[in-house]
């Protein structure tokens, strides 16, 4: 159309200068569809040149025969060809000839000649690459010189025949065990499996306390009953802390390759979870179709702080151990990822949505839902044998900004840690929080501004707070959640916080701060503990949580936990041995409680260390 009619009528008309633009706008528009013409004519029409090389190929052997005097090395490839053609053509005639049940017969001898021959290859599962072992010290007895501690180590033991013996008898293969009933028990973190979780997780404390009966029989049904190729959804936080912590510990204790196998061979399973699209994985993930969801609760579809970002010390290990960079760089990409998020007030929402990348609700804790992350950040560095300085550098970030916004001292003058809850602080502390003491105290060495002693103290302070709020109880067994709130001073307020169901962070902290300071008040603190739960949550059918510690007739909750093998009697028995039993120097604890032994990386480069992908 010419470019004058293209004005409305009663517009002024255009300038000459801008008809001329229009002119070339015009021309170059022809230009390039004759350039997008060639272009793809170059790609759409048939390549000549494929032909004339197929054509030289076949002038190579062709054209000789044709100028070949007789007898010379070409006629004799002419007679090489012509039997082939006969030999070929006869061969189809034959076959056309054969019925066609004789032709299906035929065919299924080939079959099954391929699979016997594929089978004869298939020689199991591949090995894996030999690694050299990390230095594993201190798997020693570590019996303490003094014998009323060396009593009560000896009675830790017995606990733990005790619930291990129950859980024997009457949920063997089960995932946990109900001790009043006297059958197996499961909940929805391990989906509708029967994989063992009390076995595999209380493995290592069998181990370490010399129960060696016991392990043997542990490892025999991992060897005979272990199978990750089930249609459970499970949680893959739940499953990597103490499925594949629970494995690659018992497997550096003992040595025995069935449990870097299994390990392994579950990682496989969980990576599926990571198919999201930031790589953030979903919370859950089915072992057999590798489907994954999150948790309906979970904020806007979120995946969880504490979960996704809690699973870099055993993907290290898995990486380290296979060879296998891939686990490696998925928690790798995580760190990246949230380094280059905005932080409301320094402090990391525990809501992530994993289809998006951005934060869900502001909600941050060092309790439930954030907890372990930190932790992880602080044994990174300490598993690197402190060459992972990012991992430190974003742990001490962290801690620095939940100080500011998150712990304080009551009136009372105990120091505890709150919930951030969009921009208000809730001073209520979680049973899971008291965890916090160790971790402060475990990354006191190494802390920027030579703040050793102020985080050294700030350990205390918790472990003190989480005391008392055992101490305030009618069981001496400590709540699930307390306030400091109203004149209330680390108490539970509401029914449903009242419950303790044999979880482990307080009696972790009194470890850790054993280590750290040898004060004997902890091994008090821990043996009070330890004679509570003897006392209120044994029954005859194993360890049972109870539902009110404020009440003296409580009633059970008929679950013995299998984090309560794990855990909670691992660490009584550390506490009451000495400290050349799994030295803190050489080996770091997973959030199960599962021991795994720094790895000197300044002499090693994991496969994958290049930049990270998905
Ligand atoms: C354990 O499974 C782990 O310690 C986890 O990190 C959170 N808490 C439970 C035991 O209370």
């Amino acid at each position: 159309r010419p470019v004058a009619l293209v004005n409305p009528p009663n517009h002024p008309p255009l300038p000459k200068a801008t008809l001329r633009l229009s002119e070339k706008f015009i021309l170059l528009l022809i230009l390039s569809a004759f350039i997008t013409l060639c272009f793809g004519a170059f790609f759409f029409l048939p390549d000549n040149s494929k032909h004339k090389r197929f054509d030289l190929g076949l002038e190579d052997v062709l054209i000789p025969h044709i100028d070949s005097p007789k007898g010379g090395k070409h006629e004799s490839l002419r007679d090489k060809i012509r039997a082939d053609h006969e030999r070929a053509l006869q061969e189809a005639k034959e076959k056309l000839r054969k019925s066609r049940e004789e032709l299906q017969a035929e065919i299924q001898t080939e079959k099954s000649k391929v699979v016997e021959d594929l089978k004869k290859k298939d020689t199991g599962p591949k090995p894996l690459p030999p690694v050299p072992m990390p230095q594993v010290v201190g798997v020693s007895d570590g019996e303490p010189p003094e014998p009323d501690v060396k009593e009560k180590r000896d009675k830790i033991r017995e606990m733990m025949k005790h619930a291990w013996d129950s859980y024997r008898q009457y949920g063997w293969g089960h995932n946990e065990l109900k001790p009043l009933a006297k059958k197996g028990h499961s909940t929805n973190i391990f989906g509708n499996s029967q994989m063992g979780a009390t076995i595999v997780d209380a493995l290592d404390t069998l181990y370490i306390m010399g129960l060696h009966e016991e392990f043997k029989d542990g490892q025999e049904w991992i060897e005979q009953n272990l199978d990750f190729g089930v249609n459970a959804e499970v949680s893959v936080f739940e499953v990597n802390i103490r499925f594949i912590g629970g494995l690659l510990a018992a497997y550096y204790l003992s040595g025995q390759e069935v449990f870097k196998l299994k390990a392994v061979q579950l990682a496989e399973k969980l990576l599926p979870a990571f198919n999201t699209p930031t790589g953030i994985p979903w919370a859950m993930v089915n072992l057999k179709s590798g489907v994954g969801r999150n948790w309906g609760w979970a904020s806007a579809g979120s995946s969880i702080l504490a979960e996704f970002g809690t699973l870099h010390m055993e993907f290290v290990h898995l990486t380290y151990l296979t060879g296998n960079p891939a686990y490696y760089q998925k928690v790798m990409h995580i760190r990246k990822l949230l380094a280059k998020m905005d932080r409301p007030n320094g402090l990391y929402p525990n809501y992530l949505n994993p289809r998006t990348g951005r934060w869900g609700q502001h909600h941050t804790s060092v309790g439930g839902l954030g907890d372990s992350f930190y932790e992880y950040l602080l044994k990174a560095w300490l598993m690197s044998d402190k060459t992972d300085t990012e991992a430190r550098k974003t742990y001490d970030d962290a801690i620095e900004a939940i100080e500011r916004h998150l712990i304080r001292k009551s009136n009372g003058g105990l120091t505890f840690i709150g919930e951030w809850k969009n921009g208000h602080l809730e001073r209520k502390m979680g049973h899971l929080t008291c965890f916090a003491g160790g971790m402060f105290a475990l990354g006191a060495d190494g802390s920027p501004d030579d703040k050793a002693g102020h985080y050294l103290q700030l350990g205390a302070e918790i472990a003190h707070t989480c005391h008392e709020s055992y101490d305030r109880t009618v069981l001496k067994l400590g709540p699930e959640a307390f306030k400091f709130d109203s004149g209330l001073e680390a108490v539970a307020v509401r029914q449903n916080e009242k419950y303790y169901i044999l979880r482990p962070e307080v009696i972790e902290t009194y470890w850790y701060m054993w280590r750290f300071t040898h004060d004997p008040k902890y091994r008090q603190w821990g043996w009070e503990a330890a004679q509570a739960i003897d006392k209120y949550c044994r029954v005859s059918g194993g360890f049972s949580g109870v539902k009110d510690v404020y009440s003296s007739n409580p009633t059970y909750d008929d679950v013995q936990q299998s984090f309560f093998l794990a855990e909670t009697l691992k660490y009584l028995y550390l506490l009451f041995s000495s400290d050349n039993l799994i030295p803190l120097e050489n080996w770091v604890f997973n959030t199960e409680a599962h021991p795994l032994p720094v790895l000197h990386l300044g002499n090693i480069t994991l496969p994958g260390s290049e930049p990270a992908q998905r």
